[in-house]
């Protein structure tokens, strides 16, 4: 019974899907008696969170008075902080409900656990714990950055029938199908930044925007040890942020940020550090081979998408290779490519 209102407020939390990161999707559902009295999500980022939304929905409803008597099903652990808003914990201490049952506790320092004490203090029952696992994957991007204290990692990259991710000239080649780099566009508008390395900057001078799909723009990171990069590539052009990483300088240029970091046995730590600090949750890593393959090395990564096409080019750069143990999770055809997603096991 517990599981059948948390599934309910899952459905709900998902509603807000693109629309509350960098928040985690949260929802929430009111029972009295065996009947929903009031429900909620967190619909967009620094609006309302999902038990006032439920709240509200319940007295809209005309149960104020039978909230002494009810459940709150919510799917993270009620906040304890004044963020954007007033702390649920104390909403939901106010109102009197009966019982509180939650799905995952929150990662965030500012509240972990300080949610649920409010709420024990106050002599209102908690259970948490009810379908962690479900909770935990619809916001696998908000619980590995609090937790791991990195951004969620996405590789991906286009490979040839026969392996290779570029042709023997390094020219800017076209691998994948046009489905598959819209898809791709969608991807990318739903992390917060999108990587590359010096080489895909030089040979490629990519844009890493959206154009093929509408959605935000990502923040654009590159590797630039020795800032060897013309500045008239498309990536400097301030038409969105770019965070670029050398070993020499600190500087703001319009849209432009040069960061200095060690460039050490460690630079992948480094990076990952500053980036973390700088709130950015979620990247996808789209290449070249040299960047990917340190990422997969260093098994540093939450997810892999690989696209084959279907024709061969017979020489040119290899493809990254694929660490063993990594788990194949979905295989279908995009347009005239095969696409197959793995996942670090956990
Ligand atoms: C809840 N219910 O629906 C959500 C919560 O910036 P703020 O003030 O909106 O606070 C964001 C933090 O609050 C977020 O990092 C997470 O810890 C928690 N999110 N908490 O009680 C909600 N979205
Ligand atoms: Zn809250």
């Amino acid at each position: 019974m517990m599981e059948k209102y948390m599934v309910r407020a899952l459905e709900l939390a998902a509603l807000g899907r693109g629309n509350v990161s960098p928040n985690p999707m949260v929802g929430c559902v009111i029972v009295h008696n065996d009947t929903i009295i009031g429900e909620g999500w967190h619909r967009r980022y620094g609006d309302w969170h999902a038990e006032v939304n439920a709240v509200n929905d319940a007295i809209a409803r005309g149960n104020e008075h039978v909230l002494p008597e009810s459940t709150v099903y919510v799917t993270l652990e009620p906040c304890s902080h004044f963020g954007k808003t007033p702390p649920c914990a104390d909403l939901l201490v106010e109102k009197r409900v009966k019982q509180v049952v939650i799905c995952n506790d929150d990662p965030n320092p500012l509240v972990a656990g300080k949610g649920i004490q409010k709420l024990r203090e106050a002599g209102i029952e908690v259970i948490n714990g009810i379908l962690v696992e479900e909770g935990r994957q619809l916001n696998a991007r908000f619980f590995t950055f609090f937790e791991q204290k990195r951004p969620y990692l996405l590789l991906k990259w286009a490979e040839t029938a026969d392996g290779f991710i570029a042709d023997e000239h390094k020219q800017p080649l076209s691998i994948s199908c046009l489905q598959s780099r819209v898809l791709s566009h969608q991807w990318r508008s739903e992390e917060d930044a999108i990587l590359v390395g010096t080489n895909t900057a030089l040979y490629d001078n990519p844009q890493l925007n959206t154009r093929l799909w509408e959605g935000p723009h990502p923040t654009r990171i590159v590797i630039d040890r020795t800032l060897r990069l013309p500045q008239e590539l498309h990536l400097f052009d301030n038409s969105q942020k770019t965070l670029c990483y050398n070993a020499f300088k600190n500087e703001e240029q319009g849209n432009t940020a040069f960061v200095q970091i060690d460039f050490d046995e460690n630079f992948l730590k480094h990076l990952l550090a500053d980036l973390y600090q700088r709130k950015i949750q979620s990247i996808i890593v789209e290449g070249g081979t040299l960047v990917l393959q340190t990422f997969l090395n260093e098994g540093v990564f939450d997810e892999i998408h690989i696209f084959k096409s279907a024709n061969a080019i017979q020489k040119g750069t290899a493809a990254p290779l694929l660490p063993t143990g990594v788990r194949l999770v979905n295989q279908t055809n995009i347009g005239g490519d095969w696409l197959s997603s793995y996942q670090q096991p956990r």
